[in-house]
């Protein structure tokens, strides 16, 4: 197997990150958007293959849960697409001539590095309530929207939602990364697993989002059926997921970014979690297509 069909340690990642940016210096640029609570680096690669002037921008991110490893060998996996496949794709090729893309390959690295360690479980960060006695954060809670509603104060729980919104290092850099971007990104998508799963808002209401229309993605769960003959079901989290507040797709929904999708990977249970090195690219390639179609979808929109 290739590099991109294993998963891979934090410090692999990590490597991985500062490669990709030497070898390819034009393009890609290590931006540093804050660090994690065990003061771990939050780098964000940003790839951008021309300096037309307003210029758009999509973010997304990876690794918000730490077991769920499927998600940040997808952020590698685009990552390595698009550089390889600029100007021979050519849905790549236009998404990247008209758009900067900010890739957090590992928005959790604590967690993430937990669950290589000592508990492949784990969802949450690794902060230490006030306490002392539980440890996690569920980062997908911690953010400001309707804060606390579908999730738990109690920091024992895998859905503590912390003790107040954005109290979490690595909820903060994002947020505040975004706040200052938000006039130029456009779109933003959050890889999870799994389920198979294209969500867009809300979560935290049964509201119907005012572009609801232009969130219905169809198309790109029509699409992965078509290549790949998986199922992936689409709609608003509270209608087809469940409701919770303090996501992140809702943040950024609210923040402004109109298109705001949190996609859930591979597979719909049968391995769960422990998705074997031999699905990776099999995820990872109908999840690009999915993506693909959406960024090309909002570049005709707007
Ligand atoms: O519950 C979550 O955070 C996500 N599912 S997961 O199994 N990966 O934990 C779904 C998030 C959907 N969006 C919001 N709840 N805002
Ligand atoms: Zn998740």
């Amino acid at each position: 197997s290739t590099f991109y069909e294993r998963y891979h340690t934090l410090e692999e990642i990590y490597d991985w990150i500062n490669r990709t940016a030497q070898d390819n210096p034009r393009t890609v640029k290590v931006i540093l958007i804050g660090s994690s609570y065990e003061k771990r680096p939050l780098y964000v690669l940003k790839l951008s293959f021309n300096d037309r002037p307003n210029r758009k921008a999509m973010w997304i991110d990876c690794g918000i849960h730490a077991r769920e490893w499927i998600s940040p060998a997808f952020c590698m996996w685009f990552v390595h697409h698009s550089l390889s496949f600029y100007q021979q794709n050519s849905e790549i090729t236009r998404i990247l001539d008209s758009m900067d893309v900010y890739v957090l390959p590992v928005m959790n690295p604590d967690g993430y590095k937990y669950t290589w360690t000592t508990r492949r479980w784990w969802r949450k960060n690794r902060s230490i309530s006030k306490s002392g006695f539980c440890v996690g954060v569920d980062l997908n809670r911690n953010f400001d929207v309707d804060w606390v509603k579908g999730s738990s104060q109690n920091p024992c729980e895998e859905i503590n939602c912390g003790p107040f919104p954005e109290s979490e290092p690595e909820t903060q850099a994002v947020a505040n990364f975004l706040r200052r971007h938000k006039d130029t990104v456009q779109l933003y998508i959050t890889i999870h697993s799994y389920s198979q799963m294209l969500i867009f808002p809300y979560s935290y209401t049964f509201d119907q989002a005012e572009n609801h229309n232009d969130l219905m993605v169809q198309e790109a769960a029509q699409r992965i059926k078509r290549y790949y003959r998986n199922t992936y079901t689409y709609g608003p989290g509270a209608a087809i997921l469940y409701p919770c507040s303090g996501g992140s797709d809702d943040w950024a929904y609210k923040l402004g970014i109109k298109y705001s999708f949190t996609f859930e990977l591979q597979d719909r249970g049968e391995y769960g979690f422990l998705l074997p090195p031999s699905h990776i690219s099999g995820a990872c390639n109908e999840a690009l297509l999915a993506v693909k179609t959406v960024a090309v979808k909002v570049l005709e929109k707007t």
